[in-house]
């Protein structure tokens, strides 16, 4: 049986590659952070009472930035496969906390690395790093493939650098299997809620349920090439089957505008959204409304998006589109989900979602309120 250990395995990719290793008999030992309150949320669904004979997961306490750590419990598991997730992964914060972000995203992969060279693992353990298509940043080549040169832009992107090349260094200094999977953007209804897709979902179906007045966003310009997680996750895996050690771009090789995403969830739920003013003061206002959602809030004329510059970053990264020529080529790998199927899906999983949470309100129950 092959056992895989997952940093990050609490997170949204953590989840569904956790899930999907399990599906194909691998033993699967997860990463997790202590916290003050449960965070496994996620993954409650495929955890295994460890007291169970035959409990093929575990989670084991750690950090990315305690070596010590880590390097007992590589030496514990003995793992075949090491996908390194965890991160601290939301681009605006890593503003805020630029030093912890390189501890944990920079470091932390370093720490992975040298822990599975000094146990003598290097001839068994295959190491996964997730890179990011955040390391091409400012824009110097359309579409974006494995050879086009990293420009990061923020704190965040500049640690993932490092990891990406401590990656590529230990594989030719070593002779280690280490492998980057450079992803695009990849969204889904486990997705943390104060990124951009997720935090437009929800607010579509608080909006329409009445759960929520407004919505605030930021760069309304900026274009990604979303993908589903469920779709990268596969690719992590075929990565680290191939018989040579590489890095691979993992994209749609379509890309779309934040605005555009935004009117195409509404409009899956039956609301025209249409914008007016510029800048600072752009506004988004209830056009027409049609019948979709029974429970359906909204009238014409009703301003239910504004801009709140605090959403701006420092640096921006304007524009991402990648070319996965290389992935469908060798990995065989495409995805099979687009932007719309992705969309569809998160907007119908939030409206579930916030119904279940309007009963909760009308039952008396004190339900949150907070949109980041
Ligand atoms: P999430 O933010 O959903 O999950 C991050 C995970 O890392 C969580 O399990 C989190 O734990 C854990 N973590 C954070 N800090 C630490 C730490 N110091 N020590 C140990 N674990 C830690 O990210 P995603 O699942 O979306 O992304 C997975 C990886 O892929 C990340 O490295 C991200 O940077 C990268 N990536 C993501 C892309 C995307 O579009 N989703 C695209 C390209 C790369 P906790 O639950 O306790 O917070
Ligand atoms: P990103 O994802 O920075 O690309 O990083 P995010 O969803 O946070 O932002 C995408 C774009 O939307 C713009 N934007 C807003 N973003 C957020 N979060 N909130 C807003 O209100 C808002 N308004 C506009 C942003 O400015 C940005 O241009 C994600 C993370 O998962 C990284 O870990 C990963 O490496 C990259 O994707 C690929």
């Amino acid at each position: 049986m092959k056992k895989a250990f997952i940093t990050g395995i609490t997170g949204q990719d953590g989840a569904y590659l956790a899930e999907f290793l399990l599906a194909k008999g691998y033993e699967v030992h997860g990463l997790k952070r202590r916290s003050s309150l449960f965070n496994t949320d996620r993954i409650d669904h495929i955890y295994q009472d460890p007291h169970e004979k035959g409990a093929r997961m575990k989670l084991h306490y750690g950090d990315l930035t305690d070596s010590t750590n880590l390097i007992r419990l590589i030496q514990e598991i003995q793992p075949d496969e090491i996908y390194n997730l965890g991160a601290m992964s939301h681009v605006r914060v890593s503003f805020d906390m630029p030093e912890y972000v390189a501890n944990t995203d920079a470091i932390g992969t370093l720490r992975i690395l040298e822990a599975v060279r000094l146990l003598g693992l290097s001839n068994k353990t295959r190491i996964y790093q997730a890179s990011t298509s955040e390391l091409y940043g400012k824009v110097q080549e359309i579409p974006q493939k494995e050879t086009t040169p990293f420009y990061p832009r923020s704190p965040y992107a500049v640690a993932k650098l490092y990891g990406y090349w401590i990656t590529v260094n230990y594989r030719e200094a070593y002779d280690m299997y280490a492998c980057n999977g450079i992803l695009f953007n990849h969204e889904s209804p486990l997705r943390g809620e104060t990124f951009v897709s997720r935090k437009i979902t929800r607010a579509v179906a608080r909006l329409v349920l009445g759960l929520q007045q407004k919505l605030f966003m930021g760069n309304l310009d900026a274009k990604r090439d979303w993908g589903h997680a469920r779709d990268y996750i596969e690719a992590m895996y075929l990565i680290l089957q191939q018989p040579k050690a590489d890095d691979y771009v993992i994209a749609t090789g379509e890309t779309t505008a934040v605005r555009d995403f935004m009117v195409r969830a509404f409009e899956h739920v039956g609301i025209t959204l249409t914008f007016k003013g510029k800048g600072v003061d752009e506004v988004g206002i209830v056009d027409s409304v049609k019948p979709v959602i029974e429970e359906c809030t909204l009238k014409p004329g009703d301003e239910i998006v504004a801009i709140d510059p605090r959403y701006f970053r420092p640096t921006e990264v304007d524009l991402l589109l990648g070319d996965p020529t290389k992935s469908n080529k060798i990995l065989g790998w495409k995805p099979k989900y687009d932007v719309n199927a992705l969309l569809r899906e998160m907007v119908d999983s939030d409206v579930e979602l916030m119904r279940r949470e309007t009963h909760l309100k009308q039952g008396g129950f004190r339900v949150l309120n907070y949109h980041e």
